[in-house]
């Protein structure tokens, strides 16, 4: 039996994936139940309040959300839900993300957004921050994580003059 999504990835189009894949990957890497979804604030604003509003209910403990240029996603989904919300700022073409990073950040007091770096260090580090947010309740998943930081602790001091 397929068990229930712990992770919402979600991102405001199509052309947010070539980002979002990589918040993805790590949450395939560790074996995380998630689901994905295109959820545009402006485009599909009553999805977007469906989605949030079903969110904890459905049992999603984590919600993972990339948008780019007037990035209100992320602060519109927290806005209608207490499940966690990390946002992703997406490069824009026009401004090259900063655009996406301070429409994310600026939330005011009162509903939170964790927001990431720009791009894909951005999206990867979601993805961990999802899986170190489940492993408070999860203690292998605790172990894979001290795992994962000794291995990328080894490949940071493999030299480029190697073999
Ligand atoms: C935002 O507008 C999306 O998150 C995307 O980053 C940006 C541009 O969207 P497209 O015009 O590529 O669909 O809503």
């Amino acid at each position: 039996m397929r068990q229930k999504p712990l992770v919402g990835l979600i991102m405001g189009s199509r052309s947010d994936w070539e980002t979002m894949k990589h918040a993805a990957e790590i949450l395939e890497n560790f074996n995380i139940q998630y689901e994905k979804k295109i959820v545009s604030a402006h485009r599909t604003p009553d999805l977007l309040y469906q989605y949030a509003e079903s969110a904890e209910e459905r049992g999603l403990k984590v919600i993972i959300a990339g948008a780019g240029g007037a990035a209100h996603l992320p602060g519109m989904v927290a806005a209608k839900t207490i499940v966690p919300v990390l946002g992703v700022p997406i490069k824009s073409a026009a401004l090259n993300g900063l655009d996406s990073l301070l429409s994310i950040a600026q939330m005011p007091g009162g509903i939170p957004v964790g927001t990431l770096a720009i791009g894909k260090a951005g999206a990867k580090n979601a993805g961990l921050l999802a899986v170190s947010i489940l492993a408070n309740n999860d203690v292998s998943l605790k172990e894979r994580i001290h795992h994962f930081r000794k291995v990328q602790a080894k490949e940071a001091l493999v030299e480029p003059w190697e073999n």
